[in-house]
């Protein structure tokens, strides 16, 4: 590795595969730029009044900060510019928007979370954004649609930013995973975690106890197997749970272990859990299992399902194999 280490931009100039025709890694490079942009509002959003709510309430049902809305400006306006992207869905915005100059045979649809975890921000808690692209297959905006509601196994490039202690852009674009931290000194992202392998079993796991008592049965005693001791087994794992999805991802990514949002009992709003399937349940499943980890609902792999709306929430069992597999078995009835 020279002295000044691999920069971002070098090593997607590396990594060619899907990146070879460099429309792609430059769209990468763009989602890089916007990552350092939304970086430095969040260091500083308690000074410049971005944490206030906006007093809007966005499709997700949730009260929009000035953050939000900031950041999702931010990443409208920066993926236009490339002029490689057609067509965005974004978590802030209720439906598709599409820039009709680019929509042009093998440009790009991106579908993104500006700030997850945006409610953490109050609390200087991290935050993350999440991304992930595919290629056109048709050309116009109509075909934009059937584009973006394709399986997730069709991803070009997926991956996240994590605006913590440092700022880590961690993608794959299906040749491994790879994690480059922000050296704001010289404004690089250089390569600190190379061929990211995610441990085939870990020793936490990740989920909002608070809503045990909703869950169905076999959700609860997945999670008391893992909260109960068993020789050899590592048992009882830990729990660890920030509430950012990005935050929690990159610690079972790096550590292993098995991150859940489980739908909970019965027909309710929240029957196929919180998180959404395009821009936070694809992304991240592609990126773990590039890693080696699984991804799925407990009964089927997310990467295989079909997407039906842009919104659409999915249960999430995301992390090491060994221990997404364990689940499975109590959704299957098999243990
Ligand atoms: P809960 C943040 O709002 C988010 O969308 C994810 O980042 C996070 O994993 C989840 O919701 C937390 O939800 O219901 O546990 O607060």
């Amino acid at each position: 590795m020279s002295l000044t280490g691999i920069t971002l931009s070098r090593h997607l100039l590396d990594d060619q595969g899907e990146l070879a025709d460099g429309d792609l890694a430059a769209l990468l490079m763009q989602i890089s730029l916007v990552a350092r942009i939304i970086s430095r509002e969040v260091k500083r959003a308690a000074l410049v009044g971005m944490l206030g709510y906006t007093g809007e309430v966005n499709v997700q049902g949730e009260q929009v900060r000035q953050l939000d809305l900031w950041s999702n400006e931010v990443c409208v306006n920066a993926l236009k510019e490339t002029r490689l992207v057609c067509t965005v869905v974004s978590e802030e915005m209720e439906n598709l928007l599409h820039f009709d100059r680019n929509c042009v045979a093998g440009s790009y649809v991106v579908c993104f979370d500006p700030v997850d975890g945006s409610s953490n921000i109050g609390v200087n808690g991290t935050v993350g954004t999440i991304f992930s692209i595919r290629r056109r297959r048709g050309e116009g905006r109509e075909h934009a649609a059937a584009d973006l509601l394709r399986k997730g196994s069709e991803q070009l490039a997926a991956g996240y930013v994590m605006y913590g202690p440092s700022t880590i852009l961690v993608y794959t674009a299906g040749r491994g995973v790879y994690g480059f931290t922000l050296d704001e000194s010289i404004g690089e992202y250089l390569l600190s975690h190379p061929n990211i392998a995610i441990p085939r079993r870990g020793k936490i796991y990740s989920v909002n106890l608070g809503n045990y008592h909703r869950w169905p049965e076999q959700t609860r005693r997945a999670i008391d197997y893992f909260n109960s001791p068993g020789k050899g087994t590592g048992r009882p794992y830990s729990l660890r749970y920030v509430g950012t999805m990005v935050s929690d991802m990159h610690r079972t990514l790096l550590e292993g272990g098995v991150f859940m949002y489980p739908g909970e009992a019965g027909e309710g709003k929240k029957s196929r859990g919180k998180l959404r399937l395009l821009y936070e349940a694809q992304p991240m499943g592609y990126v773990v299992e590039q890693a080696g980890g699984r991804a799925s609902t407990g009964l089927e792999r997310i990467l295989d399902i079909e997407p039906s709306e842009y919104h659409q929430r999915v249960p999430l069992i995301i992390g090491s194999a060994d221990d997404v597999a364990i689940v499975e078995e109590f959704y299957r009835g098999e243990r």
